[in-house]
């Protein structure tokens, strides 16, 4: 039997970078860490923009083919606004996008720059043309947040990360019976010590997705270097109807920084998702992530060579 390797499962598109700064209609610093959806049949990337003043906002493009043409909002779609919102004073970053089948809407999840910290805050949206902000259901500092597409057990279930005062940043998952009120607190998965790739930091990628062995988790982590931090990804499966037993977690990575424009950009050596979309005919996994926090770059996988490493790796 034939095993594939962690790093053998992802193949990075060929026209990579997909989209840089000077795709967008205009000026601005940097495009990355978008959120990914299908909307109208087309893939619809929310992506964040940082301007030239280096705050976020986010703004949505559309293609039909996930790759190439790309077509760019005139505005963003979501801004600060920091009279409505002080929390977004700083700006609005790295969206993750979750279809919500019974509300028959997208909750966006993204991290609003307050004054006292990068924190969790929600929107809504039915296809990207409206948008209407819920404000902040996690308290500074906490990011990398997303919602299950359904409820568990009666309730919304989101991952998210804090970055406690003492200890090591790991990811947490929080239940809610309104989008709005969120409670039972739980640690999921925790950043691994020493020298492990996943060491010290680790955060939610783009939201879970549901698979016949469980919801696929896939996270980054960050490797802490003389010469700054090396932003990898990894994934691991969780158990459907509860998603708080981690059944399994990829020992390697499966994605890390290598290509010239993961390895060079405002910062260096970092590869982080945060939009995926599988398509139900090819069962091929679009992975969308920012590369070096200066361009969108994309890999795609097969979910079922997807599976199969899982299988291979230890129990979480
Ligand atoms: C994280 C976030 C991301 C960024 C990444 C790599 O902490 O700030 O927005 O892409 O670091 O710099």
């Amino acid at each position: 039997m034939s095993t594939i390797k962690a790093s053998d499962v992802f193949t990075r598109h060929p026209l990579n970078p997909i989209i840089t700064v000077d795709h967008l209609p205009y000026r601005a610093n940097s495009v990355f860490n978008p959120g990914a959806g299908v909307v109208g049949g087309e893939t619809l990337l929310l992506i964040r923009v940082e301007d030239l003043r280096g705050i976020s906002h986010l703004l949505a493009a559309r293609s039909a083919d996930g790759a190439t043409g790309w077509r760019f909002d005139e505005t963003p779609l979501i801004s600060p606004e920091p009279e409505k919102h002080p929390e977004e004073i700083w700006g609005c970053e790295d969206p993750r996008l979750t279809w919500l089948p019974e509300l028959d809407q997208w909750a966006i999840a993204y991290t609003a720059y307050s004054r006292r910290g990068p924190l969790v805050s929600l929107a809504m949206s039915h296809d990207f043309t409206d948008v209407r902000k819920l404000g902040p259901v996690m308290p500074p500092e906490d990011k990398d947040a997303a919602l299950f597409p359904r409820r568990i057990d009666g309730r919304w279930a989101m991952i998210h990360r804090p970055s406690p005062l003492r200890g090591f940043a790991h990811m947490w998952i929080s239940y809610s019976p309104d989008l709005r009120h969120w409670g039972d607190h739980e640690l999921l998965l925790e950043a691994r010590d020493g020298a492990w790739w996943d060491a010290g930091k680790i955060g939610l990628g783009p939201p879970p997705l549901e698979t016949a062995e469980g919801w696929l988790i896939c996270y980054h982590g960050v490797h802490g270097t003389s010469s700054g931090p090396i932003y990898r990804v990894g994934l691991a499966l969780v158990d459907l109807d509860d998603p708080r037993k981690v059944l399994r977690r990829t020992d390697e990575w499966v994605l890390g920084p290598t290509a010239p424009y993961e390895r060079s950009g405002d910062v260096n050596k970092v590869v982080f998702p945060t939009g995926w979309v599988l398509d139900p005919a090819t069962q091929v996994i679009s992975l969308y992530y920012g590369a070096g926090d200066s361009a969108i770059a994309l890999a795609t996988a097969n979910l079922e060579d997807v599976l199969s490493l899982m299988r291979t790796v230890p129990a979480g």
